[in-house]
């Protein structure tokens, strides 16, 4: 349907960055999925690179694909990033944790030279908040950080798997916080990753090098 299309487009666009010889980080989620099926494509004709996947999810992905992974421990840093976010706004500031990624994503994100984001163009916004912000908190004491979250004005919801709360790849919870519209998400996020018990938060504050935003129609713009 149209919405892969225009994630599928941009994940193409992205991929045109890469370099035989590069080290590359592997991002998460539907739209990153591309990237990582052009990237298996382009090992399957012999483009040879190395790769750090953000999650499990994409790491099994990467192995179906033959794209040769090694451990974090391996690289200092990376060429470059492909990952996907939730929310982007004019300054290239992003809110990222939909597919419960983000601590692996940042950590990735922050040692690397060039960090491409790609998106349906139905991502880019204005002002962040409209999607909540996922954190990422130690299950113990979660209740007293989930307190001090809400004392800066958001509603903060455990995400759920079933019915237990949601675990991601590094054993914790995630809490989805509501605060509407956000005029100052750097203000904001010194606020939250300030909080004891915060492990990370899905802000990406000038962060991304550039963003390619697929369109239902097939094009492709690139905001810097
Ligand atoms: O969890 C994440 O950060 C993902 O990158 C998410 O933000 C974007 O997922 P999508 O491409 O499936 O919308």
């Amino acid at each position: 349907n149209q919405a892969v299309n225009s994630k599928k487009i941009a994940a193409g666009k992205a991929i045109e960055y890469i370099r035989n010889g590069m080290t590359l980080g592997l991002g998460t989620g539907s739209t990153a999925y591309w990237a990582i099926q052009g990237i298996g494509e382009m090992v399957k004709h012999g483009l040879s690179v190395k790769a750090v996947a953000t999650s499990i999810q994409s790491e099994s992905l990467a192995r179906e694909l033959n794209i040769p992974l090694i451990p974090f421990s391996e690289v200092d840093r990376l060429d470059i990033t492909i990952d996907g976010a939730d929310e982007v706004d004019e300054k290239l500031n992003l809110i990222k944790g939909g597919g419960g990624a983000l601590l692996r994503e940042k950590i990735v994100a922050a040692a690397t030279r060039f960090y491409i984001i790609i998106v349906d163009e139905s991502k880019l916004v204005r002002h962040l908040g409209k999607f909540p912000l996922p954190v990422e908190v130690a299950p113990f004491g979660w209740e007293l950080t989930m307190r001090r979250l809400s004392e800066l004005n958001c509603t903060p919801r455990m995400r759920m798997a079933g019915d237990k709360p949601f675990l991601t790849d590094n054993q914790h919870y995630i809490l989805d916080c509501a605060f509407g519209e956000i005029l100052d998400p750097a203000g904001l996020h010194r606020k939250v990753s300030d909080i004891t018990g915060v492990m990370e938060d899905g802000f990406f504050i000038n962060m991304a090098d550039i963003v390619v935003a697929g369109s239902p129609g097939g094009e492709t713009r690139i905001l810097n």
